[in-house]
């Protein structure tokens, strides 16, 4: 997704309702996903409102009123009934969005709306809204538009009751055909729909295969992709190896997402970056099958990043999940770092000493920094590099004076060991990627 920096933000509030079986931190934890969710998609946060309730509010999701402290809240009334900045001021944004942190009906969405003033999304289109900005691959579009689908059919026979009669016009007999009404046969196209688009999966299925195969082949590209739950630092990482803050007048950039990018300063070989979808805590049920063919383009790795946040109570059995979803779709044998990042917020220096240790003893390997320390970053593209060197082999190249032009080539693709030239051209002694080697002799050969 855009790295956040070039959309003009939209200001949102959150506001959830905690239920009587719910944990403080639990309850906590979540509010923290959603904001960092949210801010995935560009938006500030600016206010959280919570409410303990035994249940759900039928009408509109929240107590009467929270929802009023709410509209007031939007619409700048404050309880004095001054306000001291006028709406649209930096430190008075208009709100654009208030966020639900729990499935809701449209019935309850709209009369929240109503009340309040201002755009309502729940947790699960918050989450849909990612994937879908992260689903590169056909396959992986296909699957949001199934969730998407499946979010909506219950939705639209609400709807339809919603708008009353009219609405329901053509209802009769309650048998196919002529009886049919509209919200009907919206539900039969949306499942003929799901059908095409769940045969479609699994024709891609084995052509992706292939594609990756030969991609893989093709290019010899070195690759890392950072994985792990939200707020785990991914991005921060991602931005913090790559500089993808400075614009970078690159051809090779221009053809890469935002969330690919080269490895800065560079690296023999080059290396790319990409952030994947994140692992969500409370991840609706009916989008597990997206999220999974969302993350399947870390597939395309060759190694992976495994970021986990240290200070995160629960982070053991994040990491379990983690290892689980990988297996399940077939990451198993990408090679793998368990990156342990956050440390420095992980009690004072004491603490953070005794962490490290006892994380390295349990998971030999694994690196532990904080993403917030350019040392343990340079660190870490040491380790990343360092990978990735380890198959590189030597070779030697002879380049004819008539072919000069793929001198660029050499020096962008491998390490330059040595160079020295004759009276019909220049040799040149390389460490470089195997298939980089072989790629680079065939143009020779060619030119
Ligand atoms: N204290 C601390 N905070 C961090 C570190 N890395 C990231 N963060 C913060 O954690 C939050 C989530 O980071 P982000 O990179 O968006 O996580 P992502 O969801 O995995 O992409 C942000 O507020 C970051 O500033 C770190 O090493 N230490
Ligand atoms: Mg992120």
């Amino acid at each position: 997704m855009t790295i956040e920096i070039k959309e003009k933000p939209r200001h949102a509030i959150v506001a959830s309702v905690q239920l009587p079986n719910v944990s403080d931190i639990e309850f906590e934890a979540s509010l923290t996903e959603l904001r960092e969710l949210a801010k995935t998609l560009g938006y500030k946060v600016v206010h959280t409102f919570v409410q303990k309730r035994s249940s759900f509010d039928t009408t509109a999701y929240l107590g009467v009123g929270k929802r009023e402290e709410i509209r007031c809240f939007v619409n700048n009334e404050q309880a004095s009934g001054e306000s001291e900045e006028p709406i649209g001021s930096p430190d008075n944004p208009v709100i654009d969005t208030i966020l639900v942190d729990h499935e809701i009906s449209p019935s309850q969405a709209r009369n929240l709306e109503k009340e309040v003033g201002c755009e309502v999304m729940d947790r699960t289109m918050v989450i849909l809204e990612i994937f879908y900005r992260n689903a590169r691959s056909r396959a992986a579009r296909a699957q949001v538009e199934i969730a998407h689908l499946g979010y909506m059919a219950p939705r639209l026979r609400e709807a339809a009751k919603l708008a009353g009669p009219q609405g329901r016009q053509r209802s009769g007999t309650g048998g196919r055909g002529t009886g049919e009404s509209h919200t009907e046969l919206d539900r039969r196209k949306i499942r003929d729909r799901i059908a095409e688009l769940q045969q479609e999966i699994v024709a891609m299925d084995a052509e992706r295969k292939i594609q990756r195969a030969r991609r893989q082949e093709r290019q010899g590209l070195a690759s890392v992709a950072l994985v792990g739950y939200t707020n785990a630092g991914k991005s921060t990482l991602m931005r913090a190896l790559t500089g993808s803050e400075v614009l970078v007048a690159n051809k090779l950039f221009a053809t890469l997402d935002t969330t690919v990018r080269a490895l800065h300063p560079e690296s023999v070989p080059r290396v790319l970056v990409s952030d994947t979808v994140g692992f969500i805590k409370n991840l609706p049920h009916g989008l597990v099958a997206s999220f999974k063919s969302t993350l399947e383009e870390a597939l395309d790795a060759s190694l992976l990043l495994h970021v986990i946040d240290a200070s995160d109570p629960g982070f053991e059995r994040q990491l379990e999940v983690t290892d689980t979803v990988l297996e399940e779709i077939g990451a198993s044998d990408v090679p793998r770092i368990r990156v342990f990042n956050k440390i420095d917020h992980v009690g004072d220096t004491v603490a953070q000493a005794e962490c490290e240790a006892a994380l390295r003893m349990q998971y030999p390997g694994c690196i532990v920094m904080s993403a917030r320390r350019p040392d343990d970053v340079a660190m870490l593209r040491r380790k990343i590099v360092e990978f990735f060197q380890q198959n590189l082999i030597e070779a030697e190249f002879f380049l004819p004076w008539s072919a000069q032009q793929l001198r660029g080539a050499i020096y962008t693709n491998c390490q330059v060991l040595g160079e020295h030239s004759d009276n019909e051209g220049t040799f040149f002694r390389v460490r470089g990627e195997p298939g980089t080697v072989e790629n680079l002799r065939e143009q020779f050969s060619r030119a």
